[in-house]
């Protein structure tokens, strides 16, 4: 099925010069780029795209982190396209992500894990709004 997911490439990506090489492995696996911009993201919206871990014990470093330096939000799309990425970015704890995936080869951290990518049909189109609006094509 075609669908479309949201990439965003965390502070740590972008500080670390690791955008090229992350799009890179998007690109190489065949999704196509609909839309991309660079932004720093403030408290209200980072509360907003992790409103689902409101109240977890980590919440309050990730938004922080979240805020701490430049992000590239992105679109993709293809076949597949949500679980296509997950399987790109691997596990959570870059330590337990498989090698071969992003955060298996850049991270090693939990909180500065590289990249955050959606996890179902609803998170997308969700995501895709709150950074882009309407996305028609
Ligand atoms: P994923 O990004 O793999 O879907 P989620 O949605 O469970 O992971 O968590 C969102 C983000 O919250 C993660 N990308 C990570 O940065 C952070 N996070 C998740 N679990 C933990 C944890 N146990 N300790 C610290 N940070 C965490």
């Amino acid at each position: 099925m075609m669908e479309r997911t949201f990439v965003m490439l965390k502070p740590d990506a972008v500080e670390r010069g690791l955008v090229g090489a992350v799009l890179a492995r998007l690109e190489a696996k065949g999704l196509r780029l609909v839309a991309a911009k660079t932004m720093l993201i403030d408290r209200r919206l980072a509360e907003e795209h992790y409103q689902l871990h409101k109240g977890k014990p980590f919440f309050e470093d990730l938004v922080q982190f979240i805020c701490s330096g430049m992000v590239l939000v992105s679109v993709w799309e293809g076949r597949n396209a949500i679980r296509a990425v997950r399987q790109l970015v691997g596990a959570t704890d870059p330590t337990a992500a498989a090698p071969g995936t992003i955060r298996g080869d850049f991270g090693l951290e939990i909180t500065r894990n590289i990249v955050h990518a959606s996890d179902s049909q609803e998170a997308s189109a969700r995501e895709i709004r709150l950074f882009f609006g309407d996305l028609t094509r």
